[in-house]
């Protein structure tokens, strides 16, 4: 029988607080009438640290062994700051922009990329840019200030399982790890 392959992504994820002012953000800054495109729903809103793609679902034990190498390696926790929204003509997104990227969100999304393509996942060579998307297909000229800043104490990271429905994406959790504070 044909194997249906699973869209993967390793991601931290805000917790309903700060997915709520974030989501707040973007309807008080009224982006949606301004740039058009599509809102994040707010459940979905996350920071991806690794797109890993689809793969066979019974990849699925190997990335949660790799997570778990990646945790015994002493990955630490770490404050992020959201200060401004930003644009990417290129693929029309509106993001939440992170204030000062900390190295330790650096150093574990570059100990998951390395320990995936150790195991012999291939993934985009791409340069890594942290971002929250908030909008897609959105065609903004300028975009207005935050407030005030969004902090967010990271703890954790989680293994996405990604399906796309007729509504959009689906995201869920599929593995959960905690980071050394
Ligand atoms: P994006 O929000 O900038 O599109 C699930 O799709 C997550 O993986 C999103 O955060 C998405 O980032 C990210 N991602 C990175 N590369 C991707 C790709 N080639 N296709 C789909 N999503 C990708």
């Amino acid at each position: 029988m044909e194997q249906r392959f699973v869209r993967f992504f390793f991601a931290l994820w805000p917790d309903d607080r700060v997915q709520k002012q974030l989501s707040d953000a973007v309807e008080r800054s009224r982006l949606e009438p301004l740039c058009g495109g599509r809102k994040t729903k707010t459940e979905n809103i996350h920071l991806t640290l690794v797109f890993v793609g689809e793969v066979n679902p019974g990849k699925l034990e190997a990335l949660c062994q790799i997570a778990d190498r990646v945790k015994g390696s002493g990955a630490r926790a770490f404050d992020l700051v959201v200060e401004r929204m930003g644009y990417w003509k290129h693929n029309k997104i509106v993001y939440a922009a992170i204030a000062k990227i900390p190295q330790e969100l650096t150093d574990l999304a570059s100990a998951l990329q390395d320990a995936l393509s150790t195991a012999g996942f291939s993934l985009e060579q791409r340069a890594y840019k942290p971002h929250i998307t908030l909008m897609r297909n959105a065609s903004c000229r300028t975009l207005p200030e935050l407030a005030e800043p969004i902090a967010w104490r990271v703890r954790e990271w989680m293994l996405v399982k990604s399906e796309q429905t007729s509504s959009g994406s689906n995201y869920v959790p599929v593995g959960r790890w905690s980071l050394d504070s």
